[in-house]
């Protein structure tokens, strides 16, 4: 694995807990951890219960004990790993977003393919049961035909100027802001419920354009220089309108500037036949609607998604002992893992990172022209 930092964290909490609640066939062997400051990977190495650590990711890549990597280091470093990782034949997990842009992206993709190793992107959002079920209604036919689809990814870590200038801010590093941060995720989200998009338009703001320069870094944030500061290259928020391929209607908004709002991923559709409503901060639940109801009982109902039937909740507690963001995890990499060694089918793939860079990128480029942009175009 290379990072270990926040999601580095959250990845390998995951491969220590997926054999001791999913099939043993799940079971991984964390062998090694990679980072360049070496008594930070070191800790991390001991604390999240790796067999060893490298700080060269060329090194680590090449070890021929190891069968899959996974990148969770920032944003730049995804394509240049991702290849050496395929040359030297290993199947990759990477972070999202993919890539920097939709080329590299491309690249990635292609390189996968020709090489035949399997790959996945990191949308963890889709492998929650509340979400799994959500698909299953759609799937089912029972919201009917669907007209709209409003999603929100919000925080607040930069509305106080004084946060400093992370990786986050920078376009070089991170590609963009809140649009690959976390509108990738409501992209990710909406073509895994609702399907593909077809034309979208969008604005964005970069409410603070300089920054106190970082001095020393941890979590999100980290800390910033009382005097120098260096300018912000990416968006604090941007949001874009969508027509879909099916004919629905998309509203999309992700904002690092929401004050009160620390990590509000939500979706709300509707459909002739009924709608349905998720939100991060309360995972395990689903609201759901449907017309059909008797009008005197009609209403939208709660939806407790810990039941056995609910996909992934039967493998942690009884029903109503919920689980948590990490859990998350959990699951796309226990699906990840058996893909590579049972040939169990398996999405995100790299093919779907591309597919939500495509929409990143077009959103851009009609922010640039100030017009509708079609998907097909980028
Ligand atoms: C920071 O905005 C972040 O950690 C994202 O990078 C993650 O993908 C998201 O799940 C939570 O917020």
């Amino acid at each position: 694995m290379v990072g270990y930092k926040f999601m580095g964290k959250a990845h390998s909490h995951a491969y220590k807990d997926v054999g001791m609640f999913f099939d043993p066939a799940a079971d991984v062997v964390m062998k090694a951890i990679c980072g360049r400051d070496e008594q930070g990977v070191k800790d991390a190495a001991a604390k999240f219960g790796w067999e060893s650590y490298e700080t060269d990711w060329r090194k680590m890549v090449a070890r021929d004990d190891i069968d899959f990597v996974d990148i969770n280091a920032p944003s730049d470093a995804h394509k240049e790993i991702t290849l050496a990782a395929i040359a030297a034949g290993k199947h990759v997990f990477c972070e999202k977003p993919l890539a920097l842009n939709l080329a590299d992206g491309r690249e990635m993709l292609a390189a996968a393919e020709k090489a035949g190793v399997k790959h996945a992107v990191c949308f963890n959002y889709r492998f929650l049961p509340a979400v799994q079920l959500a698909k299953q209604i759609i799937d089912e036919g029972r919201l009917g035909e669907i007209h709209h689809y409003r999603a929100t990814y919000l925080q607040d870590w930069l509305v106080d100027p004084n946060t400093p200038l992370a990786w986050r801010l920078k376009k070089e590093i991170a590609g963009s802001g809140a649009h690959g941060d976390i509108n990738a995720h409501s992209i990710d989200l909406a073509r895994f419920l609702i399907g593909e998009f077809d034309r979208v338009v969008g604005h964005n703001r970069t409410f603070v354009k300089e920054r106190p320069i970082l001095t020393g870094s941890s979590g999100l944030t980290g800390t910033g220089s009382a005097t120098e500061k260096g300018e912000v290259t990416v968006d604090d928020a941007t949001g874009f309108l969508a027509d879909f391929k099916n004919g629905a209607m998309g509203v999309f908004i992700a904002s690092r500037f929401a004050a009160g709002r620390k990590n509000h991923n939500t979706f709300e559709i509707h459909g002739s036949k009924g709608s349905l409503r998720w939100d991060l901060e309360k995972l395990n639940e689903l609201e759901v609607y449907f017309r059909e109801d008797e009008p005197n009982l009609a209403g939208f109902r709660r939806i407790l998604a810990t039941e056995p039937s609910h996909k992934y909740a039967g493998n942690w507690w009884p029903t109503g002992h919920i689980i948590g963001y990490e859990h998350a995890f959990v699951h796309i990499v226990y699906e990840f893992v058996q893909h590579i060694t049972t040939g169990s089918p398996f999405a995100p793939t790299f093919y779907d990172g591309v597919k939500c860079q495509e929409v990143l990128e077009a959103v851009d480029l009609s922010i640039e022209r100030g017009a509708w942009v079609n998907i097909d175009e980028v």
